[in-house]
């Protein structure tokens, strides 16, 4: 039974699974579920490995080996109907597509080429001191604070500090960017209460977004730009370049506001690993990868198939969206050893926290840096991190996080 509203009357795929599908009617998009998502992950991925569930009538993978054959093989698993439930060949879409997240080559890699351009290792190298300098202002305010919520505080403030200044956008308005990121990744699951709730907030910040894209709203010297002189030199249309500094916008707040909150929120959790770090500061940035394979931040995106094919051993027809459940493969324990422990010294290649193949994360780059620069501030300033009220969860139909995590930090 589909249970979702008069935006996508007839969402979902056919009502019944191919002949042999294990079927569950778990809800991976409830508030229940995203309490603990963990034995519902373990049921799906050990029911086969291609499950459907009948809750939404859609095929889904949750075993690493099955999510990295989805996320690795574009042509038959294609982004350009939707990455979310609804398909955008049946159902409409509500906003316009992306021309990255939602496109495929060859769109897709004429947009991936200048975003590559925008977000490359040169232009991370000419941000890396402001962004540590930053840190370590966030990080020493904190400190003499002594308790404080390391979500508003910290995982959300530093991003929203940074990441607006270097693609060089305005000072006003920036706290749309928070509800525009929260009701676009509920946007990509069924449109139910949280993506019915998130979108009323939101409702100023689209237009905002948009204007904010302009050229003439964005500082010379920021990585906006580069998408506009992309666009000067006729990669791409002027309009492109707009909509692809839209894309960095929606894409890189809420992304990574929830992974510096899932590394803090993991050594608070692993005292040991905390002390780890602080012995070993080189760790910054792989304690940061790890975060990110044992949160998986965004925790789940869709494909639709462009042709039969053969997936865990089902076949699959043309036009079925099939649910990769990321944060599930990167607990595999088919794949990792110990996958619920959070321990930085692991060899983390190979997770797909930020997906894989030719869609895998174009701001990792930037994504890791504050990561490391965060992490190292804190490595040199914090010796303790003790959570001190109940943790709050916010609730997302793509996004694993927090809204609230008292701390109280020992100074070092
Ligand atoms: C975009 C976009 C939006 C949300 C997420 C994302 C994780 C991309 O508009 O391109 O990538």
């Amino acid at each position: 039974m589909n249970t979702v509203g008069k935006l996508f009357p007839d969402l979902g795929g056919p009502a019944t699974p191919p002949p042999g599908v294990p079927t569950l009617d778990a809800d991976p998009f409830c508030e229940a579920f995203f309490a603990d998502p963990y034995p519902v992950h373990a049921q799906l991925r050990d029911a086969g490995p291609f499950v459907w569930l009948s809750k939404y009538g859609v095929g889904a993978v949750a075993r690493y080996a099955e999510v990295r054959q989805v996320l690795t093989d574009w042509e038959t698993f294609s982004s350009a109907r939707g990455v979310g439930l609804a398909d955008f060949v049946k159902h409409g879409r509500f906003r316009l597509p992306s021309i990255i997240l939602e496109a495929d080559p060859p769109q897709h890699t004429r947009s991936r080429a200048v975003l590559n351009k925008a977000l490359s290792p040169a232009v991370m190298k000419g941000l890396r001191d402001r962004f540590a300098a930053e840190a370590d202002r966030i990080i020493d305010e904190l400190v003499e604070k002594g308790s404080f919520d390391a979500c508003a505080d910290l995982a959300q403030a530093f991003p929203l500090r940074v990441f607006p200044d270097a693609i060089g956008m305005k000072r006003e308005g920036r706290g749309n960017l928070l509800p525009y990121g929260d009701m676009v990744f509920n946007s990509f699951g069924p449109p139910n209460s949280f993506f019915q709730e998130s979108a009323p907030r939101a409702k100023e910040a689209f237009p905002w977004v948009e204007t904010q894209a302009l050229r003439e709203n964005l500082e010379p010297d920021g990585f906006g730009q580069i998408c506009y002189q992309a666009a000067d030199r006729g990669e791409i249309s002027h309009e492109e370049a707009g909509m692809l500094v839209r894309a960095m916008l929606t894409a890189g707040v809420d992304t990574t506001v929830n992974g510096l909150g899932a590394a803090v929120y993991a050594f608070a959790r692993f005292p040991s690993e905390w002390r780890k770090l602080r012995e070993n500061r080189a760790l910054a940035r792989p304690a940061f990868e790890e975060a990110v394979r044992f949160e998986s931040p965004v925790q789940t995106f869709f494909r639709t198939t462009t042709r039969p094919v053969e997936l865990g051993g089902c076949r699959l027809g043309e036009g079925e969206k099939v649910l990769m459940f990321l944060g599930a493969a990167n607990r595999d324990p088919r794949k990792w050893e110990n996958p619920d422990v959070f321990d930085i010294g692991r060899a983390t290649v190979g997770h797909v926290g930020f997906g894989a193949g030719i869609h895998m994360c174009v701001g990792q780059l930037l994504a890791r840096l504050e990561g490391e620069v965060v992490l190292d501030a804190m490595a040199r300033k914090i010796s303790a991190i003790e959570i001190t009220g109940t943790p709050v969860r916010r609730p997302n139909n793509t996004l694993r996080g927090l809204s609230s995590l008292p701390v109280t930090v020992k100074a070092a």
